[in-house]
């Protein structure tokens, strides 16, 4: 038996020890749910909402203890790790509602009666980074149950313990054995058993662009179908017409956010030149002003980083001598490292348009429109983005021309249940959330009958 030891990424204490997934016993848990289908699929539409929503609410009188176990297994603070518990339960209620929805349509043809039908695909392979174990976990599997599918979801090596516990919640709630499981394991072992398994129909993945790149390859071989939420380097326009006091004062939040762990972290601020050294001067005492330490205190604002190795490759981007100013981390133990603003020599910098995924923030002047725009889209991402500015018309201009999925108008906000996420270029393919991700766990069958 092979075994992985969690690690509290604040104390670098172990906090369990987990058995990990064979390839023979993914292969044997994919079996598993492939025969589950046809049991699945009969669960009448009004009976699958009900399972969901008491799923959901499973998970909601259990989000104070699905919160610490984030806290202590990823770092996350109490506050962000309480709003990704609720985070499920909210993704879980809303797709309740489909099973009841799921209408096809009737087609006027010449000689008969033409009708479509959202069929589900069959087992679905979920797999999870470490970043945010628990929303992206609750993404994939409850539009996929909602279809009818069966589930098959491996979690992060290192953060597997709150999507166990979702599991268990899920047993609770009725969801049966076989619908749902959770196989915590290796990439290379379990969630290549997801791309390779035939019987597997789907693989959502989200993670490195690098890896995104293999498993669709992997999946081309079987025409599978696939789903890639993959890296970002996303941009935080500032212009000179804006609130420059709430642009500064927010800008930290829109970057440091889970320590910069973050898919949509605005790691690049683009600042007009005019207000160029005020911004700075304003976002100074804003970084200096991030509360970094124990992630249980609802005080603290950035925990620690995931990992050692995390850590190294985080240090290995910034170069002293560009750092601007830094705010403050605990010493060791833990994997500390403070909120830092650097500013790079110019727009193809590494740290202008690589996904540093840590709490570093590269600040650039620009001069006009154009040059942010183009500025903005210097990079092969295209996840998420923030403009700032009072000027509806070039609101509207700069989100149309930025490169991007996600993009918000004076705020930082990428993920709303309720609407589309995901990326343009390298750093995705479709969408999940909102009434799109539905149609990405079916398949639209048309029948014809001639009358
Ligand atoms: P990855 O190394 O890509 O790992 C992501 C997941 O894929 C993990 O569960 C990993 O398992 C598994 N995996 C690794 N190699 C695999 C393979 N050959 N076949 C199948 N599965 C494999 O990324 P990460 O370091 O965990 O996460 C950080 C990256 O994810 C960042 O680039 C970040 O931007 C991206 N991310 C993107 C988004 C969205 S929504 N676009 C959201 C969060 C994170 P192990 O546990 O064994 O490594």
């Amino acid at each position: 038996m092979t075994t992985f030891d969690v690690i509290n990424p604040a104390t670098e204490e172990v906090v369990r020890t987990v058995e990990l997934t064979t390839a023979e016993q993914a292969d044997a848990a994919i079996a598993r749910a492939h025969a589950a289908l046809p049991a699945w699929r009969k669960v009448a539409p009004g009976d699958r909402a009900r399972l969901l929503r008491r799923f959901a609410e499973a998970v909601d009188a259990d989000i104070e203890n699905l919160a610490r176990l984030e806290v202590t297994n990823s770092g996350h603070t109490i506050g962000n790790a309480r709003w990704e518990a609720g985070n499920v339960r909210d993704v879980l209620h809303y797709y309740a509602a489909a099973p009841e929805r799921l209408a096809g349509k009737q087609i006027p043809v010449p000689g008969g009666l033409d009708v479509t039908f959202h069929e589900p695909l069959g087992v679905v392979g979920v797999i999870v980074p470490w970043n945010f174990p628990m929303p992206i976990a609750g993404w994939g599997f409850a539009p996929a149950l909602a279809a009818g599918n069966t589930v098959v979801l491996k979690p992060a090596e290192l953060t597997p313990l709150t999507a166990l516990r979702l599991a268990e919640l899920a047993r609770e709630a009725g969801i049966p054995d076989d619908v749902f499981q959770v196989l915590p394991g290796k990439g290379s072992v379990v969630g290549q058993r997801f791309v390779g398994n035939p019987a597997v129909r789907k693989v959502v993945f989200t993670g490195s662009t690098e890896v995104g790149k293999q498993i669709m390859a992997g999946c081309a071989a079987q025409v599978k179908r696939v789903t890639l939420e993959l890296g970002g380097k996303n941009a935080n326009i500032v212009f000179a017409d804006s609130d420059l006091e709430q642009a500064a004062a927010t800008a930290p939040y829109g970057v440091f956010d889970n320590a910069g762990q973050d898919c949509c972290a605005r790691s690049l601020i683009l600042v007009q030149r005019t207000v160029y050294d005020r911004f700075l001067e304003l976002l100074e005492p804003a970084v200096r002003g991030v509360v970094v330490g124990d992630p249980g205190d609802d005080a603290t604002e950035m925990g620690p980083l995931i990992s050692a190795g995390h850590h190294a490759s985080v240090s290995s981007y910034v170069d002293e001598a560009a750092v601007v100013f830094r705010g403050g981390a605990p010493e060791g133990p833990g994997f500390w490292f403070p909120p830092t603003v650097v500013t790079p020599p110019d727009i193809r910098h590494p740290l202008a348009t690589e996904e540093v995924f840590g709490p570093v923030v590269a600040v650039l002047p620009f001069e006009s429109e154009a040059d942010a725009v183009a500025m903005a889209n210097n990079t092969e991402y295209g996840l998420s983005g923030s403009i700032w500015t009072r000027d509806v018309g070039r609101a509207l201009r700069v989100s149309r021309a930025v490169e991007a999925g996600n993009l918000s108008v004076n705020s930082h906000s990428s993920v709303r249940y309720w609407t589309p996420f995901g990326g343009f270029k390298q750093s995705g393919l479709g969408r999940e959330l909102g009434p799109d991700a539905l149609e990405a766990f079916t398949e639209t069958k048309n029948v014809f009958i001639s009358v």
